[in-house]
Formats: C-alpha cells, structure tokens, sequence
C-alpha cells in the first residue's frame, strides 16, 4: 500500500488578488488553453491571481463534425488525455495558484458510479487511452483533488453542482471518503450520499443552499457551481445559487467564466454575475446568452 497523505477537501482562497472560475470543460482542449491563457495573462500583469476550475475536465463527446447534434453547442472533438497533460502543466507552472475541484466525472475514475453520457462506461474509455501508467498516475492526481473552494473575504464558495448536500461544518467534507459512494445506486447519489449530492445536485432550494454556505464560511453569500449546462451561460434559479456554463454543451459566443476580485465582498448571485462574468469567446456570435 502506498501511504496517502490526507489532502484538504476545502481550499481556503486568498484575501486579496483576481480569482478566475470556469466549469465543466469535458475535454474542450481548445477552450481550456483559453481560459488557461486568460488566467495567465493575469498572472504575468497583476502577479496575484487564482484559477479554481470547478470539475468535470474530462469525458466528452467523440464525434465527426456530421454528426454532432445542435443540443451540445459549438462543435469540438473530446480529447480529455490531452486535457489532463494541459491541466497539469498548468498546475505546475503556477504551485497553489490553480485548484481543480472534483466533479462527477472525475469521481468515476477515483471510485465514484459510472458515467455514461457519450460511452457506455466514460471512465474505461478514458483509461484505456491513457494506459496503465497514465491512469495510475492520473487517478494518484485527482484523488488529491479538494470538493470545495472558499474565498472568505470575497464571501464566495465554489463547488462542482449545486449546494444541496447537509453538512455541519468543513469537517464533514474532509472525512468523507471517495469510494463510500458505491454503496448507493445511481440513482440514490443525488439525495442520499453526501458526496453524492455534492457532485449530483442540479439545484437545491435557498435555505439549505445557505446552510451549506454557512458551515463553510459563516460570511459566504454566493455559491458558485456549474454541473448543469446552462446555454445562456450562466442560470441564477434563486439566491445564492451562481451556475455558470464555461465551455460544455454551448456555443461558443454564450460561454463564461468568472472574474472577481478576492479582496471584494460578494453580496448576492445576481450582484456576481453582472459584475463579474465574461465571455470565453468575446468575438463569437451570441446565441442564447442575453444582454
Ligand atoms: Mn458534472
């Protein structure tokens, strides 16, 4: 047995700087090299900002361009290896500048359920393009990924779906375990697994979206999430629920991601998305996105 050394599950952010937060890239390589060159643009202006990517990096659609459906947006070929090399380099060339947080689909490689919207099982698909060194390297990588990412002065929590799970305080992040999930069905995730609901949820109501802030950060008001494709981009079904859409399952002029600077107090969802996102594709066409 490898010894593991615990790793925190809640990464607390720093006071002050530019945070950038994108979602749910599933093997966008292109999109990724964007917002990657974004953040590092910053970095080498301003020399204090942050990248938290909220999860799912990886597992998306293979297909020729003919036969992409409309539903899923701009087209591009799932690449998730080569996505996971860009991801680590980034990583690397920036040592605690850049958090990925787990989302479902990388759950599927470290002992999470199955996914399985392009492929019968996305996890093997994936595997096996890796190898079996690259898979063992990369399941040591994510399983060191944190769930969650606290920006305490900003007041904003980002985590990979919507805050739906009950927890009492960061501790119950930090002690879950990430193959303690198996033991529920698919379709049991969502409601009854902590993790579960972590990852799952697509929405949850404004009550327990606050008690879940509240055990993180006493003074957070905005969770920011993604999970769910929202066309326009981004999706505020009530407060403090921020979903933004960065790259999956939109065209490219309605993609967005977030920039907010860390030193500055979020008061509410609606406050964080007029102020703070941008467009991925500034000169695309607009499709779906308002304004
Ligand atoms: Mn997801």
């Amino acid at each position: 047995m490898e010894y593991a050394p615990p790793v925190p599950r809640v990464v607390v952010l720093p006071e002050r700087g530019t945070l950038f937060v994108a979602t749910d890239f599933q093997g966008n390589v292109g999109d990724f090299d964007r917002m990657a060159g974004i953040f590092e643009a910053a970095v080498k202006e301003r020399g204090d900002a942050v990248l938290v990517v909220t999860g799912d990096l990886v597992h998306g659609p293979e297909l020729l361009e003919h036969e992409w459906p409309d539903y899923l947006g701009s087209y591009y070929r799932g690449d998730s290896k080569t996505l996971l090399i860009h991801a680590r380099e980034l990583e690397r060339r920036h040592p605690g500048k850049v958090h990925y947080l787990l989302g479902n689909h990388e759950h599927a490689h470290v002992g999470g359920p199955v996914v399985s919207k392009f492929f019968p099982d996305e996890a093997s698909r994936l595997e096996e393009l890796l190898g079996d060194e690259g898979t063992r390297s990369a399941r040591a990588w994510i399983k060191t990924w944190p769930f969650v990412a606290v920006a305490p002065r900003a007041r904003l929590v980002m985590l990979h779906a919507a805050p739906h799970t009950k927890i009492d305080s960061r501790d119950d992040l930090e002690r879950l375990k990430l193959e303690a999930s198996n033991e529920f069905s698919f379709e049991d995730m969502a409601s009854r697994s902590t993790l579960g609901a972590l990852l799952w949820a697509r929405t949850t109501s404004t009550e327990r979206a606050r008690a879940f802030l509240h055990a993180i950060n006493p003074e957070a008001r905005v969770a920011v999430y993604g999970h769910d494709v929202a066309r326009g981009g981004y999706s505020i079904q009530r407060e403090p629920l921020l979903c933004i859409s960065t790259s999956f399952g939109c065209f490219d002029g309605d993609k967005l991601f977030l920039e907010w600077d860390l030193g500055e107090p979020a008061e509410s969802a609606r406050e964080v998305a007029v102020r703070g996102l941008r467009p991925l594709h500034p000169e695309a066409p607009r499709v779906y996105r308002e304004g």
